[in-house]
Order: C-alpha cells, then sequence, then structure tokens
C-alpha cells in the first residue's frame, strides 16, 4: 500500500497516489468541528463553482488593485480571473510547459509578483526542469499591460541549483515586507538527507534565500546588505537567510507582524511550523522537529530553533501544508491566527502564538481535501486549493 511509503517521500507518495487513481477522500464531505472558544464553527466550501484546475499547486493575488487571483498549475501553466465576480472562465497569463519537469514534487512550484508589478509587470517564479535536474528561480513580464498576460519568452533566470533526487524541491516564493524576494528550496531529496545538504553553507539546498531583485551585483540580482552571511569568502552561499529546512513546500508573511512562517514537512514522525528568523538553523538533519534525528541520541542540540508548533502522524496526518495567519475581515475569529493544514488527512488547524506565552493550536476544520496550498487574495481573505479535485475552496462561518 502506497502510504506504507517512507516519509521520505510522502509529498510524492501523494502525487503518485492521486495519479494512481487511488480514492484518497476528494473533499466532498466536511466535518465541522467545534471551536474550543466556542466563538464560531467553519466548513469548507467551493469559493468559485464555475472554475476548474488542473493540479493547481499555488494561488497568489498581484497587489495590483485589479482583485484578481492567479493560480499555478503544477505542469507548468498560471491562470487568473477576476476574485470579484462570480467566473466561469479563467485566463492563460503564462505558459512554460515546455520549460518545465513535473510530476510527484517537481513542476511549477511558486509565484510572486514584484512590488511595482502594476509599474514595471515584473514576476518570478520557482520551477523544476531536466536534463539536468534543476530548480531554476526566473523573472517574467507582462510587456504589455493592455494584455494583462505575460510573455512567455520573456525569461530572465536569477538562479540555479542541482536537485539530486526528484523530491523535496520546496518552491514557494514570497516578497518579504523589505522588498526582498524570499525562496523555500528542500533538502534536495531522498530520505533522511543522505548528503547532510540542509546544514551545508555551501549549498542552497535545505534553506530560506533572500534575493535582492532590483541589484545586480550577482548578475541578474543582488544580496541584500544585511543577508546573515554576506560577505563570507569561506564557500557559505550569500544568498541564506536560514538554513536546516527539510522541505518547507509552503511560507508565508503575516503582513501585521512581518514574520515569515513556513510549514516544513517532516520525515518519518513529525510534522513542524516555523517562525523563520534571520540566520537561524532550524535544526535538520540533526533534528526532526524537537527529536534528534541523526544521530538519534544525543544529538548536538545547541543552537538549533526549535518549531512553534509541531504534531505526530498518530491520526492519519502525514503531511504538513503551510497557510498563512488570517488578515481577512470574513472571518473575525481567525484574525492572527495561523491557519494550516495536513495534506493528506486535511484536518485544518487555527495557531496561536504570543511572545512569552506557549502556543495554542484549535482543529477548526475536520476534513478538507487534498490539500496542496492556501492563497490570499487582495482583501487578505483565505483560500485553500484541492489539489486532486482541481477546485478552490475557501472558509465560511458554519454558524
Ligand atoms: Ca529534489
Ligand atoms: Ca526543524
Amino acid at each position: 500500500m502506497i502510504l506504507s511509503i517512507q516519509k521520505s517521500i510522502a509529498l510524492s507518495a501523494f502525487f503518485l497516489l492521486i495519479a494512481c487513481g487511488n480514492s484518497q477522500d476528494d473533499g466532498s464531505g466536511n466535518v465541522v468541528t467545534p471551536d474550543p472558544s466556542g466563538a464560531a464553527t467553519y466548513k469548507v466550501t467551493e469559493a468559485f463553482p464555475g472554475l476548474k484546475f488542473n493540479d493547481p499547486v499555488e494561488l497568489v493575488n498581484a497587489k495590483d488593485g485589479s482583485n484578481r487571483l492567479f493560480v499555478v498549475e503544477q505542469a507548468g501553466t498560471i491562470r487568473f480571473f477576476d476574485a470579484g465576480q462570480k467566473p466561469t472562465s479563467s485566463t492563460l497569463f503564462l505558459d512554460i510547459k515546455n520549460k518545465v519537469k513535473s510530476g510527484g514534487e517537481m513542476g511549477l512550484l511558486g509565484l510572486a509578483f514584484h512590488p511595482n508589478f502594476k509599474t514595471n509587470g515584473y514576476f518570478f517564479v520557482n520551477y523544476t526542469r531536466d536534463n539536468p535536474r534543476e530548480s531554476v528561480v526566473a523573472r517574467y513580464k507582462v510587456n504589455d499591460p493592455a494584455s494583462g498576460v505575460a510573455d512567455p519568452q520573456s525569461e530572465t533566470i536569477l538562479l540555479t541549483y542541482a536537485q539530486p533526487y526528484s523530491n523535496h524541491n520546496g518552491g514557494s516564493v514570497h516578497f518579504g515586507p523589505d522588498g526582498y524576494l524570499y525562496v523555500s528550496t528542500g533538502d534536495g531529496g531522498s530520505g533522511g538527507d543522505p548528503q547532510n545538504n540542509a546544514q551545508n553553507l555551501g549549498l542552497l539546498l535545505g534553506k530560506i534565500l533572500r534575493l535582492d531583485v532590483n541589484a545586480t551585483d550577482r548578475g541578474t540580482y543582488g544580496i541584500p546588505a544585511d543577508n546573515p552571511f554576506r560577505g563570507k569568502t569561506d564557500g557559505t552561499r550569500e544568498e541564506i537567510y536560514a538554513y536546516g529546512l527539510r522541505n518547507p513546500w509552503r511560507i508565508s508573511f503575516d503582513p501585521a507582524t512581518k514574520k515569515l512562517w513556513a510549514g516544513d514537512v517532516g520525515q518519518n514522525a513529525i510534522e513542524e511550523i516555523d517562525i523563520i528568523e534571520k540566520g537561524g538553523n532550524y535544526g535538520w538533519r540533526i533534528k526532526e522537529a524537537d527529536e534528534c534525528f541523526n544521530p538519534k541520541n544525543d544529538c548536538k542540540e545547541s543552537g538549533l530553533i526549535d518549531p512553534v508548533w509541531d504534531y505526530t502522524h498518530a491520526n492519519g496526518d502525514i503531511s504538513i501544508t503551510g497557510g498563512y495567519v488570517y488578515r481577512g475581515s470574513k472571518l473575525p475569529g481567525l484574525v492572527g491566527k495561523y491557519i494550516y493544514g495536513d495534506y493528506a488527512s486535511g484536518r485544518i488547524w487555527a495557531l496561536e502564538t504570543a511572545d512569552g506565552a506557549q502556543a495554542k493550536n484549535s482543529l477548526i476544520v475536520e476534513k478538507s481535501s487534498s490539500l496542496s496550498a492556501f492563497g490570499v487574495d487582495e482583501q487578505n481573505e483565505l483560500y485553500l486549493l484541492d489539489y486532486s479535485g482541481g477546485r478552490i475552496m475557501t472558509f465560511a462561518i458554519e454558524n
């Protein structure tokens, strides 16, 4: 049974599982769980019933006032529609299927619009390609604003990094409140990080990178002046912002606190949530969440940052899908809470943390769907993607 496949390839196992037609729940039935606060219960409903996508893995807005939502399809396309309408079709924004190697955990995985997208037309993607297998961070452009769509010939590659295995490619890209581009990379793959890539500061694998896309001191980008390893001459990659991550599949910024949140997919036992600090070492492969991993006992824990929350595989949970701190207005009971879920179980939680106080975690939806990503619109309202069903879902208050 594919569920017994090592967690080392959890995401690919599930993508395979879908491809094989195994009937993991498609999210048709939602079981509502009372919020322990007694304030509200939530259900997941289809946000745009007129739309369907192929293997959606990311949902973002352009912050350009257009109210559009952009959906990244894993095979290499991006489509958009007006979130304020009741759309019956979406528009093709970019098609780079001919460049992308897709399948399992590979594909077009991330999209971020330049903070000045409205005037410069720039946006950034992260995708995997073959021969040789590597990840690509690239810039594209909308050449003709009137058209509203991107020019597939406009690619400028910022950087590439080799992928020793097909899994654990991270792929999330976001602009921070500092205007720099943050890129999440996986540890390269296989299981247990056999090459210890995440702790190797000479490699871009198993890291959060930070790039200045408006500078050119590295050719097509620059190193921000306060990157933690800027100026190192011992082979340390100056792009690194934080390290020791396994597969931070989805990351996000809280626009209110400016904190960077990451859902880091675990190995065989524990899924974790990290708040990413500049220069921080998040432990992998020395630790899996707050437990020693390699070595199993008496690992050197000094200086490693533990997750702000973690969960085991005890209840059918297998692979975390990092979400967003909710800053919308439709769901007042969730404001300020980090909403995230598990790809396999479809369970969704709300996590509260306060400086100096212990985190409080509440299950808010018992079951959703094959949950590949969360996303927000220009009003910070929250959506989630049903990977196998190709649908965009959202939350509603049950009572
Ligand atoms: Ca890989
Ligand atoms: Ca960790």
